[in-house]
């Protein structure tokens, strides 16, 4: 950290001598002026800015430490209650024109906002410091990398971004004198009056998450929560990167990367997109069953994959990120063995529970212990939590962790240039209709299955549990621009690659979550997923069979290898099956969806539908 003596003419030090681009030391001084911080520091990412930064946060109460020897250089942050997830009625793309939104995201006039903004920023750090934070998404110095900078009141944020991001130093160098970068101002929005006391979790019950797609700014007001807050990840990484895809000729995806290799040492990659609570993270980390002697499975992402076309024709992905902010409730030895093995040390957890051990415990990762201190600072027991069905977590409660602590971390997971891509996942929470795997016929059919993504919502998920919700690409809350542009992108990739030598990768769809007549899962799923994944590599590799069915490729019974699980014909034919008459209603439903998207939905897609509706059965 660098606060320098001298003082510019508005009173704050002058920038550190390193920093060299003379537009980014004004607009660095502008938001200053504005929101009339106490003072301006500078990040350079080191270890005693991070060290520091947690001790003064212990200080002030808003990080607890954990015990030293059960969970090493970690720390319990606790949020304002009303402070816990994405606020997505409250996040805004401010194209110039409404119409480029699109019919998912709610719009605002740029200079509404802007001036909405202005008032709201005004004098908002008083009393608090604004931190720099260079950050740069994906490997520094990368071709495809890109660069932020965030501006924050909030030594929480920088210390996530330490975590998540690359920071600092290297980054300012990466820049040089005219680097473009993306301007991401954030301000929890609490200002404090002279001898006023702060609180543990500041923030403002008035949010604004707002993106400038044209001028590629980012605008965060009120919270101090994930998403909200690091501006690097959804709102850079996902709603600004998205918007820069379709104009460079690449795209930003809300999906894991991950490799699997195999006994004789191929080596398969796949990007998967998962709506929210499908165990994306875990199957990102999984570990195949003991009867996969030989067989490895290696994380090179697990939310964000950037996606483009290499020289020699072949997509290639990128996990622009640093670290995980994973959901920790379901996090066990049993889900997520990997998980729980980099959680032992330097984690920052926020509104999980503390045991008396002073360790940590949420839902899902062992056995409840007898009492702990809840999210919010009370006393838990199970029996209390039996009779008022209370949480000892928080169900969006998280670590915030660095991925190179994941022990299947793979070796190309920095690879400046990211890994080749062989196989294209799509999947969501489905109870029926949907079968265990299928392969799309084809590019075209693959990006249908994707843009008709739905996933059934859960009882820890806002309303009622099993409402089916449609989610493109896993990209519902993440597309920065309209979402019939966005599909016709994705078929534009695909038309390109097809004009290459390169192999298009194969496209599949899967559903972990059918569930019988008693309404017990069908599939054992979480490591058994290795079947799954085996087929899929299989048929990239044409060493996999299967049968033609209406949907696409399914395999049959002797196409899945089934030692070391009891898992009969009659079980596959349950979580495998086809029924037309739900495909007919599932159809039907795509129609509704795409007229509610209205008419920049591409024809292309009406056109599948109608081939797929074409090929069931009477
Ligand atoms: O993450 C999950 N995966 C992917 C793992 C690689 N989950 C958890 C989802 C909530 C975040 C799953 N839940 C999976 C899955 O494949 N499958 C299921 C459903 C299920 C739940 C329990 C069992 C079986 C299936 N059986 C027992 O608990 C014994
Ligand atoms: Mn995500």
């Amino acid at each position: 950290m660098s606060a320098v003596p001298s003082h510019s003419h508005n009173g704050y030090p002058t920038a550190p001598a390193n920093v060299r681009h003379r537009s980014l030391v004004k607009w660095v001084e502008s938001i200053a002026r504005l929101a009339c911080p106490q003072r301006v520091i500078w990040c350079d990412g080191s270890r005693a800015e991070f060290d520091g930064l947690c001790a003064q946060m212990v200080d002030s109460g808003t990080l607890l430490r954990l015990d030293p020897e059960k969970r090493p250089s970690s720390f319990l942050a606790r949020s304002d209650p009303s402070d816990v997830a994405r606020v997505e009625d409250r996040t805004f793309i401010c194209s110039e024109r409404q119409e480029d939104a699109g019919p998912t995201n709610n719009w605002m006039d740029p200079r509404q906002m802007r001036s909405t903004l202005h008032e709201l920023f005004t004098g908002c750090m008083r009393g608090r410091t604004l931190y720099v934070v260079p950050f740069s998404m994906g490997p520094i110095g990368s071709p495809i990398a890109k660069i932020g900078v965030e501006l924050t009141d909030s030594p929480y944020v920088v210390v996530s971004m330490h975590r998540m991001t690359r920071v600092g130093t290297a980054v300012l160098d990466a820049l040089g004198e005219t680097g473009a970068f993306v301007p991401c101002v954030h301000s929890v929005g609490l200002p404090l009056a002279p001898g006023q006391a702060d609180v543990a979790w500041p923030c403002n019950p008035t949010k604004y998450i707002a993106h400038f797609p044209e001028t590629r700014e980012i605008w965060s007001f009120g919270s101090g929560y994930g998403g909200n807050a690091l501006l690097g990840k959804k709102c850079l990484a996902l709603r600004i990167a998205s918007v820069m895809g379709r104009d460079e000729g690449w795209l930003a995806e809300h999906m894991l990367i991950l490799a699997v290799t195999t006994p004789e040492g191929r080596k398969f990659h796949v990007a998967a997109a998962f709506p929210s609570a499908c165990g994306k993270t875990n199957f990102a980390m999984l570990v195949p069953p003991a009867s996969y002697a030989g067989w490895k499975v290696t994380t090179i992402g697990e939310d964000i994959a950037w996606i483009r076309p290499g020289r020699d024709g072949r997509l290639y992905a990128m996990n622009p990120e640093a670290g995980v902010f994973g959901v920790a409730p379901g996090t066990g030895r049993r889900t997520n063995p990997n998980a729980i093995r980099m959680l032992a040390s330097d984690v920052l957890f926020t509104n999980v529970a503390l045991t008396d051990e002073r360790d940590v415990w949420w839902e899902g990762q062992s056995e409840p212990p007898a009492h702990c201190i809840d999210w919010q600072g009370r006393d838990w027991t199970p029996q209390a939590a039996a009779a008022e069905g209370r949480k000892a977590a928080h169900p969006n409660s998280r670590f915030t962790v660095a991925a190179r602590q994941c022990p299947s971390i793979d070796p190309d997971w920095e690879n400046p240039m990211g890994v080749p891509i062989d196989a294209f996942v799509f999947g969501g929470r489905r109870s029926t209709t949907v079968p265990l795997v299928t392969e799309a016929n084809g590019w075209n059919e693959g990006v249908y299955m994707a843009a008709t993504l739905a996933s059934e919502t859960t009882a820890a998920q806002a309303g009622s549990q099993g409402v089916l919700r449609r989610d493109p690409f896993a990209m519902l809350p993440f597309i920065g621009y309209h979402v019939g542009d966005y599909f016709a992108h994705w078929l534009r990739i695909g038309e390109r690659i097809a004009m290459g030598e390169a192999p298009l990768p194969r496209m599949f769809c899967v559903n972990w979550f059918r569930t019988d007549e008693r309404g017990g899962f069908i599939w054992p799923g979480y490591a058994e997923n290795m079947r799954v994944l085996e087929w899929i590599v299989g048929r990239v590799a044409e060493t996999r069979g299967g049968t033609s069915t209406f949907l696409g490729t399914s395999p049959r019974y002797e196409d899945l290898r089934w030692d070391g699980l009891q898992f009969d014909r009659s079980a596959f034919e349950r979580a495998i099956a086809l029924d037309p008459g739900q495909w007919r209603r599932e159809l039907d439903s795509h129609a509704e969806f795409f007229a509610r998207l209205g008419d920049r939905v591409p024809d292309a897609l009406a056109r599948t539908r109608a081939r797929i509706l074409a090929r069931l059965p009477y």
